[in-house]
């Protein structure tokens, strides 16, 4: 396996995708055994699918609430949250995954782009996103009590990136204030468990390798925009983060 170097002075920016949870159980999106095997993606993770069939999003979503509450994170995460002990500041991980389970795992500069599978929001008032595990029997859409407060009946929705949505572009600046400040030291971009069709997150090797980024990507197999990548290491990123990122092995990080 080609060697990863982290320094003193490496920022490192790490995008993660289904991938990284499959060992934990939580199925990926595309391919065989996928989760969007048995619905229209278009019927599941779009605006249009919502407002046409809204108890099939939200069963769609509360079985996964419930398959994902009961997951425990894997090496792969558990790994990347010793790489942000020991880097803190020059670490960020932005996550395609909206699991929750590197946040279980310990991590904490994260940036959630696709939302988080836990918590829901209005469809109508401006309330936040809120933290909500709750399970919905079948047939069941829930409603805001805050605009039923006032007389209104509104339904609520996963706080999700669906296609055709905007990720919050507090998100997107903080990847790119990240990438900026590391600028002129030693950047690193490392790709895990995605299969790189989705944007704008599949182009974020792009914007790191115009910074200067070296570019990795650790994945089960060759990813879309594998080619846009200088490393590819191949395999299980539960077994290969915490070998790739010399953690777990009683390896010191700082190999240079
Ligand atoms: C392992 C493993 C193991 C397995 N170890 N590896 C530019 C060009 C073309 C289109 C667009 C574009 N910019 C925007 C678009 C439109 C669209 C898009 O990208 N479409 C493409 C499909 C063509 N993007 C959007 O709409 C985004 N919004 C946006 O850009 O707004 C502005 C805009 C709108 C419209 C037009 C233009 C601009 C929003 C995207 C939101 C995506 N949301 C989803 C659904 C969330 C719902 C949910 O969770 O239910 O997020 S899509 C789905 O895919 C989910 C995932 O986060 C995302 C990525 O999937 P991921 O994580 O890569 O999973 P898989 O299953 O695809 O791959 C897993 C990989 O792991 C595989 O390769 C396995 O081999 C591997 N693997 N086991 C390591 N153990």
């Amino acid at each position: 396996m080609s060697q990863l170097t982290i320094d003193d002075a490496t920022h490192v920016l790490v995008l993660t995708g289904a991938g990284v949870s499959a060992e934990s159980g939580i199925p990926t999106f595309r391919g065989a055994g996928g989760l969007w095997e048995g619905y229209p993606i278009e019927d599941v993770a779009s605006p249009r699918g919502f407002r046409e069939h809204p108890a099939l999003v939200w069963r769609f979503y509360s079985q996964r609430r419930e398959g994902a509450r009961v997951c425990e994170p894997n090496a792969g995460h558990r790994a990347l949250v010793e790489l942000e002990r020991r880097l803190g500041d020059r670490f960020l991980l932005a996550t395609q995954n909206v699991d929750g389970l590197h946040r279980r795992a310990g991590s904490d500069r994260l940036v959630e782009m696709h939302g988080c599978l836990y918590r829901s929001r209005c469809t109508v008032c401006v309330r936040p996103a809120f933290d909500d595990h709750q399970v919905y029997a079948e047939g069941v859409l829930p409603s805001c009590d805050r605009c039923a407060e006032r007389g209104r009946s509104a339904m609520l929705r996963p706080d999700i990136v669906w296609f055709g949505e905007m990720l919050d572009p507090a998100d997107l600046a903080r990847i790119d204030a990240f990438v900026r400040n590391g600028r002129g030291e030693r950047l690193v971009f490392l790709a895990a468990g995605t299969s790189g069709v989705v944007y704008p997150a599949a182009g974020m090797v792009d914007m790191a390798r115009a910074a200067g980024a070296e570019t990795w990507l650790v994945n089960a197999e060759a990813a879309d925009n594998v080619s846009r990548f200088e490393h590819f290491v191949q395999g299980p990123s539960g077994r290969v983060l915490p070998s790739l990122l010399g953690i777990g092995l009683d390896v010191p990080l700082m190999l240079r």
